[in-house]
């Protein structure tokens, strides 16, 4: 049973294939990308969005997984939650969504603050649907460093460390990370539906 990845995030589609032992295929390598509205109020919403979405289009033969996430400072109200993506306006490219970030910080006059990254990851297939969270605390600072991870990483550093994301290896990101922890609860139904459906 094949595994297709309901993102079009090249950062995302990195982390799964280090995070996964099985091979997750993107589903723009099975057909066209598409436009998907992702009109949820929460993560979890939008990641089943995502999922149903390409599961419509790729039938049932497909474990479609999909994963909606953001970065979250109680500075601002827990912003940009699930409006990471489009802090900087819709279609921003990830430099600008952090440089965004980094211009709030500074006319706060913050130069260091927590924060926290959430996964929600979302599984469909056939008649089940299921979605896991997973979380990453830490601070961000005002002063992005390190060209590793994607998004936000180069600002983040997580609780336990001196360095942010974009200058750790991802080998620490993958035991620490949101993304990471999601995928771990989701793990044991990926593999009894891989055992019922070979
Ligand atoms: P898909 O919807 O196609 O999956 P997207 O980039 O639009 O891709 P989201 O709506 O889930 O995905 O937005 C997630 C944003 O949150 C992403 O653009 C990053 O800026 C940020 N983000 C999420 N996880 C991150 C991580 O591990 N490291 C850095 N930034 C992250």
């Amino acid at each position: 049973m094949k595994i297709v990845l309901a993102t079009s995030n090249s950062g995302k589609i990195k982390e799964f294939s280090r995070y996964f032992d099985t091979n997750i295929t993107p589903y723009s390598d099975i057909i066209a990308p598409f436009e998907i509205i992702e009109d949820g109020d929460t993560f979890a919403a939008n990641a089943l969005i995502k999922a149903r979405a390409v599961q419509n289009k790729v039938g049932d033969e497909y474990i479609v997984l999909a994963d909606d996430s953001g970065i979250s400072l109680p500075l601002l109200g827990g912003k940009p939650g699930i409006y990471s993506a489009r802090y900087a306006r819709v279609g921003a490219s990830d430099r600008e969504n952090l440089n965004k970030l980094v211009e709030t910080l500074k006319q706060k006059d913050t130069t260091k603050t927590p924060a926290y990254y959430t996964a929600a990851i979302a599984l469909v297939f056939k008649n089940i649907e299921y979605v896991t969270h997973g979380w990453m605390h830490g601070s961000v600072v005002d002063t992005p460093k390190g060209e590793g991870g994607f998004g936000y990483d180069p600002m983040f550093i997580p609780h336990g460390h001196k360095e942010t994301l974009g200058e750790l290896p991802q080998e620490v990101k993958k035991t620490i990370s949101h993304r990471f922890q999601a995928l771990k609860l989701m793990l044991p139904l990926i593999k009894m539906l891989q055992r019922e459906n070979p």
